[in-house]
């Protein structure tokens, strides 16, 4: 038995951040119906009106709604034939939908990053359009009849592949999430962004197709007694390479040439990238041109030495590829509104570069106290997974929170916690515990509580 539903909680878009004046206006001379759209365009109506909890507006419940009682145009017409879009195109009321850049991050826009609207997102899967992208030196759609992949260096039969070739080859597919490493980094030091695309956007999770690098080192005959690492290299011209140890590169690494059914797109790394499961995104090289089996001890410890994070005391760590577990609370989130007291299934997703998350418990008082999620299934390993729960809001001013647990039985840290063994200074790796502050206005905002 789950909580009866009294009255559907409304959420409002944060008007300035998702959502933009060429969208109000769309919405404005289209005249929507649909349940959800309608809750945005009752919520830009009432914009400027005094948002209380049990206002008019919240109590209208659709009762004499010219929208069910009228019978539409679409009702009464033909509609558009097959293939009007030979590939297809999400509906024009979703237009606001979309990945975002942070003005001024990067100085140009072919070494920056674009975050994943999380607030809009159903279930785990990103779609491919919004998956979000960063690129050292911008991206390239390489022509796949073109392009060569090798592998060389501690192997018996160095080899260069077409993308024929590692198409035939034995294949897999898996659901795994990537997160950049710097995903959530601008919130060290105090709350920075305002919304959860902003603060946790560098994360998409799709289902990859490709042969399992271990299949192919076995195909080149890699040096079984002195192979320590490989080295991956891209196409692109930042010539990113990147270590993985050897007993990774067996284990779960995939050289993909698919996303979600689909060819990966050029931004992803078309026509070939690797993926790398549970570890920091700069590890899955995309356009990837190059493999090289090496014995290097010092890069055999593990992958990306590149990345070190500071320490209060002046030294670094280092060695921390692997994404801890760590989860947020989607809706409501910052920059979105509640339009009425009531009930609302509060939603996220939560994730561990080491495994499968255990549990969630979510906060609705800052953290005093938790109550565990549902987790929704399918539970896989190093992929997201999506946690509902019933909340009843009273009207009150409340911090949401969640907390994951991973199958090793780690723990998402709170960020105080998290700055007393890392400080402030660092920039990778903030997994801490989120806090949405929702004030007596409904207004959600960002906050650092703990
Ligand atoms: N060749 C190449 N691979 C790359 C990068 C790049 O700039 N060039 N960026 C890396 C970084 S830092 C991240 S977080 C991921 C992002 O992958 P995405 O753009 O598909 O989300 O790709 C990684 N692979
Ligand atoms: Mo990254």
């Amino acid at each position: 038995m789950t909580t009866p539903i009294r009255k559907r909680g409304r959420v409002q878009a944060a008007p300035e951040h998702f959502l933009d004046s060429a969208l109000i206006e769309d919405i404005n001379r289209a005249g929507i119906d649909g349940a959800r759209r309608g809750f945005l365009r009752r919520s830009f109506l009432a914009a400027g009106a005094a948002m209380t909890a049990g206002s008019a507006l919240a109590q209208d419940g659709g009762a004499g709604d010219p929208n069910i009682l009228t019978l539409p145009e679409h009702s009464r017409t033909l509609g558009k034939p097959v293939v009007t879009h030979p590939y297809g195109q999400p509906s024009q009321y979703e237009a606001n939908l979309q990945r975002r850049e942070s003005p001024g991050l990067t100085r140009v826009g072919a070494a920056s990053v674009s975050f994943t609207p999380l607030q809009g997102l159903f279930g785990i899967i990103t779609p491919s359009g919004l998956h979000f992208e960063r690129h050292h030196q911008g991206w390239h759609d390489i022509d796949p009849a073109k392009h060569r992949f090798m592998i060389n260096g501690l192997v018996k039969n160095p080899k260069v592949y077409t993308m024929d070739d590692l198409m035939r080859m034995p294949s897999v597919s898996r659901m795994h999430f990537i997160e950049c490493g710097a995903n959530t980094a601008m919130e060290w030091g105090n709350v920075a962004v305002p919304s959860v695309q902003y603060s946790h956007g560098m994360l998409s999770c799709s289902e990859f197709t490709g042969v399992p690098l271990s299949v192919l080192l076995d195909d080149c005959g890699y040096d079984k007694r002195r192979a320590r690492v490989v080295l991956a290299e891209g196409a692109d011209g930042s010539s990113m390479t990147r270590t993985i140890s050897l007993e990774r590169a067996l284990d779960d690494v995939i050289v993909a040439w698919a996303m979600n059914g689909e060819m990966l797109r050029p931004e992803h790394g078309y026509p070939l990238r690797l993926v790398v499961p549970g570890v920091q995104g700069v590890s899955w090289v995309k356009w990837l041109r190059r493999i090289e089996v090496g014995d290097q001890p010092y890069a055999a410890k593990d992958e990306a030495l590149h990345y070190i994070d500071a320490l209060p005391d002046g030294t670094f760590r280092q060695y921390t590829s692997i994404q801890e577990c760590k989860s947020v609370i989607t809706t409501p989130s910052a920059g979105q509104r509640l339009l009425d007291t009531g009930y609302y299934n509060i939603t996220g997703l939560a994730w561990s570069g080491r495994g499968k998350v255990k549990r969630v418990d979510v906060s609705v008082d800052g953290g005093r106290n938790w109550r565990t999620a549902r987790l929704e299934t399918p539970l896989l390993s190093k992929c997201l997974t999506r946690f509902n729960i019933d909340w009843d809001w009273n009207g009150a001013p409340a911090v949401l929170q969640s907390r994951a647990i991973d199958e090793t039985g780690y723990v998402q840290p709170k960020i105080n916690e998290l700055r007393a063994v890392r400080g402030t200074r660092s920039i990778y790796h903030n997994n801490a515990i989120q806090s949405w502050q929702v004030a007596q206005s409904g207004e959600v905002s960002n906050v650092q509580v703990y």
